[in-house]
C-alpha cells in the first residue's frame, strides 16, 4: 500500500491531523494498535483551550463541541477554607476555555473520519518505522496476522508516550528531559452534579484535589495519592469522604456523591523529547512530550503540534515549500517548554510534596499569597490557562 502520510497512532492527534490532512486534500493512512471501543473508554482531558476549539471547527469536527460544550470563562482555587476565583474572561481580554471530553473530541473525529471515507486501520501490530532518513520511508505492521508495508513520503508519530516512534529516534541525537512527580492522581466520573459551575482546584494539608466536570449532570474529580495507589482498592465512601475534606466548608456542603462510573490512577509527569523530528519523521503530542495533568495542557498541546504540521505539510504539497516541516521541531518546542514551565508551576504550587522541607512548604505558601494578591499574577496564570498563542 502506499500513501502520502502514514501516521501511527489514532487518538485525538493522529485523527485529527488525519482529518485536516483529508480536507487539504493529502492522502493519508491512520495505523492504530488498540480497538475503537477501547480508545474512546479512556477517560482523559476535559478543557479544551481556544486554540483547540478553532482547530476543531476548522477540521469540521466543532459543531456538537459548540452545542453541548460548557463556555466556562473562570475557575477557583482554594487553600484550605480560602477561595479566589480566576476570572480567566476578565483577565485575557474576553477568552474563555470550552468543558468538553477528550472521549467526545475522539468520538467526532472517528465519525468524521467514517463520513468521508478516511482510512484508519484498527488493530495493528509490530508497528516498525523504517528508511526515515530517505525520501521514501515505509511503515511495517501486521493485521490479522498478515505482514503488510505501507509506503510514504512522511511519517507522523502519534503514537502517544509508549509508542514506537520517538524510539525510532537514533539515541544520540535524541535527548531527553523528564521529571517523575511523587504521587499521582485518583479520579472518579460519576453522573451526579457538579460541586460548583466553574472548576475548583484546591490545595490542601491532606494533599491537592480538583473538582471538574464533563456536563452539567456528570462530575470528574480528582484526588493526589500516592503513586503506588490501586485505584481498585478505594471504595466510593472513601473517595468522597477524603475529597470532601480537601476543600472548604462551602464547597463540600454543595458536594454531591453517589456511585462511581469510572475510577482510575494516572502518574505525575513531566517529560520532552528533543529532537520532535528526524529526517522524514515528525513527532506530535504525547509521543514527544508529556505534561502533569494539573494545567489542564496535555491534549491542549497535541493540538498545537498538530496546528504546526497540518500547516508545514499543506504547504509542502502546495507548493513545495520545505520551510514549515525544517522549522517544525524549533516552534513545537518553543511552545512546549513554555507549556511544560506552566504545568510545572501549578503542580508545585497545588500539591503536597512527601519529605518537603520546611523552606520549600513555606515557599508555596507565599506563591499561593502573590497569587492571591497580585492582578497581575493571576493575569500570567489566565493567560497560560487559556492557551499561550501558536507563533
Ligand atoms: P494518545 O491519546 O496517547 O494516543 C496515542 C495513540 O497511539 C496508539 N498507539 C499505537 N498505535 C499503533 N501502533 C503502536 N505501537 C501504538 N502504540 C500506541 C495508542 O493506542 C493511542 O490510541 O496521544 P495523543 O493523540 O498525542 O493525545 C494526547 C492526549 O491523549 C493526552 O495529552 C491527554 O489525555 C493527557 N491528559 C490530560 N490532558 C489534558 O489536557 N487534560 C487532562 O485533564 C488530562 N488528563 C491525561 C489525563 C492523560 C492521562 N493518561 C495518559 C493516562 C488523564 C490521564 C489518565
Ligand atoms: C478533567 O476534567 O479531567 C480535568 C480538568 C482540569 C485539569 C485536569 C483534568 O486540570
Amino acid at each position: 500500500m502506499k500513501t502520502q502520510v502514514a501516521i501511527i497512532g489514532g487518538g485525538p492527534s493522529g485523527l485529527l491531523l488525519s482529518q485536516l490532512l483529508h480536507l487539504s486534500g493529502i492522502e493519508n493512512v491512520v495505523l492504530e494498535k488498540q480497538t475503537r471501543d477501547y480508545v474512546l473508554s479512556r477517560v482523559r482531558a476535559g478543557v479544551l483551550e481556544q486554540g483547540t476549539q478553532s482547530l476543531l471547527r476548522e477540521a469540521d469536527v466543532g459543531a456538537r463541541m459548540d452545542r453541548e460544550g460548557l463556555v466556562h470563562s473562570g475557575f477557583a482555587i482554594t487553600t484550605g477554607d480560602d477561595l479566589l476565583r480566576i476570572d480567566i474572561e476578565g483577565l485575557t481580554d474576553g477568552k474563555t476555555v470550552m468543558i468538553y471530553g477528550q472521549t467526545e473530541v475522539t468520538t467526532d473525529l472517528y465519525n468524521a473520519r467514517d463520513n468521508m471515507g478516511g482510512h484508519v486501520l484498527h488493530e495493528t501490530e509490530e508497528v516498525a518505522l523504517h528508511d526515515l532518513e530517505t525520501k521514501a520511508p515505509y511503515v511495517t505492521y501486521k493485521i490479522g496476522g498478515e505482514e503488510k508495508t505501507l509506503e510514504c513520503d512522511f511519517v507522523i508519530g502519534c503514537d502517544g508516550f509508549h509508542g514506537p516512534s520517538r524510539q525510532a529516534i537514533p539515541k544520540p541525537v535524541r535527548a531527553e528531559y523528564e521529571r517523575v512527580y511523587p504521587f499521582g492522581w485518583l479520579g472518579v466520573l460519576s453522573d451526579t452534579t457538579p460541586t460548583d459551575d466553574e472548576l475548583i482546584y484546591a490545595n490542601h494539608d491532606r494533599g491537592f484535589a480538583l473538582c471538574s466536570m464533563r456536563s452539567p449532570t456528570r462530575s470528574r474529580y480528582y484526588i493526589q495519592c500516592d503513586a503506588a495507589t490501586d485505584a481498585a482498592n478505594w471504595s466510593d465512601a472513601e473517595f468522597w469522604d477524603e475529597l470532601a475534606m480537601r476543600l472548604p466548608p462551602q464547597i463540600t456542603a454543595n458536594l454531591q456523591t453517589g456511585k462511581s462510573i469510572e475510577k482510575s490512577v494516572a502518574p505525575l509527569r513531566s517529560y520532552v523529547c528533543e529532537t520532535m523530528r528526524h529526517g522524514r519523521l515528525f513527532l506530535a503530542g504525547d509521543a514527544a512530550h508529556i505534561v502533569p495533568p494539573t494545567g489542564a495542557k496535555g491534549l491542549n498541546l497535541a493540538v498545537s503540534d498538530i496546528w504546526f504540521l497540518h500547516r508545514a505539510l499543506d504547504s509542502y504539497y502546495k507548493t513545495g515549500n520545505e520551510t514549515g516541516l525544517s522549522n517544525y521541531a524549533e516552534k513545537a518546542l518553543r511552545r512546549v517548554w513554555k507549556t511544560e514551565r506552566f504545568a510545572w508551576w501549578m503542580t508545585s504550587l497545588l500539591h503536597r510534596f512527601p519529605n518537603f522541607p520546611a523552606f520549600e512548604k513555606r515557599m508555596q505558601n507565599a506563591e499561593l499569597g502573590a497569587l492571591f494578591d497580585s492582578k497581575a499574577a493571576q493575569t500570567v496564570l489566565a493567560e497560560n490557562y487559556v492557551g499561550l498563542p501558536y507563533e
